[in-house]
């Protein structure tokens, strides 16, 4: 049997949360809570930069949810989550970086004031929404008339930016300019994989008031 040892709001699990749900796979999830479970020494003993999400298949301990989506398409190939054409395999591969690396940085002076961190400078907030904009357009341009990334099916680039772009408009960020970004949107939401592994504003509230209380506790 699969666990995954996960925090529902975290994007990083949700990537994976929601590729096992679309690979209809059995498995088990394993609540951590950030404000403690993670350096609890049995899961260190699994991950030792005590990070979620850790995948623990059949006894063989999986850690970065990236190495756990490549680790599930080659041990699970069906349905097969990866294009096989090189174009179509590196456009995917793009979107899932370029989520990870360009989008998600940006997200964060975004969420600042709703996440109970402060209110960031102005000048943070508009350099984050040039960022996010450079990011949609860029993903405006490699959707084609497929209805995903490269694809007719689903892959791990909906897995990755998909469990990111939609934050958007919580964080203020309308999606109207994008109008393919936001029909490629609404499809993944009516998914019942998606709205299994939703997260409210109410569940990310409640997470970041915990993780700052441990972090205070910790830092001081
Ligand atoms: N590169 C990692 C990032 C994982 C990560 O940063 N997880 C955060 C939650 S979103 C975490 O577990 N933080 C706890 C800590 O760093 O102590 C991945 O993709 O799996």
């Amino acid at each position: 049997m699969i666990k995954l040892y996960h925090t529902p709001v975290s994007p990083n699990s949700r990537r994976v949360w929601v590729a096992l749900l679309e690979k209809q796979l059995d498995f088990e999830l394993v609540q951590v809570h950030l404000d403690g479970d993670h350096l609890q020494p049995e899961f260190v003993a699994m991950n030792p930069f005590h990070r979620i999400p850790v995948l623990v298949d059949d006894g063989f301990t999986v850690i970065e949810s990236l190495a756990i989506l490549d680790y599930l398409e080659t041990q699970y190939p069906q349905p097969t989550m990866l294009p096989k054409e090189p174009k179509d395999l590196a456009v995917v591969k793009m979107v899932e970086l370029v989520a990870i690396n360009e989008l998600m940085p940006a997200l964060y002076p975004l969420s600042s004031e709703k996440m109970g961190r402060g209110v960031p400078e102005p000048e943070a907030i508009a350099k984050a929404k040039e960022k996010v904009n450079s990011v949609l357009v860029f993903f405006e341009g490699l959707l084609d008339d497929r209805p995903y990334f490269a694809s007719n099916n689903l892959t791990f680039a909906e897995c990755v930016a998909g469990t990111i772009v939609p934050l958007l408009p919580w964080v203020d960020f309308s999606l109207d300019g994008y109008p393919k970004i936001k029909a490629w949107c609404d499809r993944l939401l009516a998914r019942p994989s998606w709205q299994q592994a939703n997260v409210t504003e109410e569940d990310m509230a409640a997470f970041s008031a915990r993780r700052r209380q441990f972090l205070a506790k910790t830092q001081a």
